[in-house]
């Protein structure tokens, strides 16, 4: 349709090659045209069957004529200054987590954003779409259950590359459960503990895998955090409230039980595509929806910073097995 919004994606990996897919078969009044990827075999191969064209260099992507809005799915240490060419060109841009890759570079952002005075940047925390995260803050927020005391987390991985550390971990995976903490309790984090238990023999040497992650919210409540990435089973993520009158666990895996030949069960989703696919794909409607008027709908630069000052203060304390406080600036 000629009034589609006209996407680059830059970064077509496994998140990426998600997102044009999302964007060419189900989402509505969009359409990918621009294609960047630093595999030009890659970019060739994501963007040919859906006829858009490809450029080697992301920035040409971001500032090209027929490229309304730009979803960044480029490695995080490219994030900075691609938001910032977006921004510059006025643009919305859904970027995948991290917004960058430490707090005060966050920060920047942010008020780089500010000082537009257009809200255009939208984090890729895609929880926050999910229909059992959703229910859960809607749980939390009508007072049902009483007011909320604990978090528990569970964030498991089957599998990841030996290049995967304790910091990865922290940034990548835990940077999640920080993101749904501010979500669903609507305070900000400020303190990370790490504790650093038995390594499964599946970790490289140095590596702690499993860790315990405490985060400690402005009113004081506690958010434990189970962060495994090599469990060998499957992708599990898992939530569970305390609060004063009641408790409420989401991510059970309750979908299709099936008896069979003696025996009852399901299926464990095998990585995070599968099991948040309803939660990309609605991120994407609702960023496409926005984006047609000029704006963003769902965690914006801010959430980015926030997410990003508390993994800084996670690495820290992975690093110095301490308590460390997250120290945030000023909201502009
Ligand atoms: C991955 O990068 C993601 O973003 C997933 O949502 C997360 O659950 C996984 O642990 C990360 O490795």
């Amino acid at each position: 349709m000629s009034d589609d919004l006209r996407i680059a994606v830059v970064g077509v990996g496994k998140m990426g090659s998600f997102h044009v897919d999302s964007l060419t078969r189900r989402v509505r009044g969009a359409r990918v045209t621009v294609v960047n990827d630093f595999s030009a075999e890659q970019a060739e191969k994501v963007a040919g069957p859906i006829g858009a064209r490809t450029v080697a260099d992301p920035f040409e992507a971001i500032g090209a004529d027929d490229v309304d809005a730009v979803v960044l799915a480029s490695p995080g240490f490219a994030h900075e200054k691609q938001v910032l060419a977006c921004l510059e060109r006025g643009i919305p841009v859904l970027c995948e987590k991290p917004l960058t890759m430490d707090g005060p570079s966050s920060y920047e952002v942010v008020k780089a954003q500010a000082e537009s005075g257009r809200d255009l940047i939208q984090v890729g925390f895609m929880r926050r779409f999910d229909t059992e995260y959703v229910a859960l803050r809607e749980l939390i927020t009508s007072g049902s259950v009483g007011a909320p005391l604990m978090l528990h987390c569970t964030h498991r991985n089957p599998a990841v590359p030996d290049s995967f550390n304790s910091e990865m971990a922290m940034a990548d995976s835990v940077v999640h459960e920080a993101d749904c903490t501010r979500f669903l309790l609507g305070e900000e984090v400020v303190a990370v503990t790490v504790l650093r238990g038995t390594p499964t023999s599946a970790a490289p040497a140095g590596v702690s895998d499993p860790m315990l992650v405490l985060f400690e919210t402005e009113s004081g409540r506690l958010v434990t955090v189970e962060s495994f990435v090599r469990t060998q089973v499957a992708y599990e993520v898992r939530t569970e409230l305390v609060a004063e009158k009641g408790s409420a666990t989401i991510g059970l895996d309750q979908n299709l039980v099936v008896k069979q030949a003696g025996r009852w069960g399901g299926t464990i989703a095998p990585d995070f595509v599968v099991r948040f696919g309803q939660a990309y794909d609605t991120q994407m409607q609702r960023w496409v929806d926005a984006a047609r008027r000029g704006t963003i709908d769902g965690p914006g630069a801010w959430d980015g910073y926030a997410a990003a000052a508390i993994c800084e203060a996670g690495v820290e304390a992975v690093r110095t097995g301490g308590r460390v406080a997250v120290k945030l600036e000023a909201r502009p």
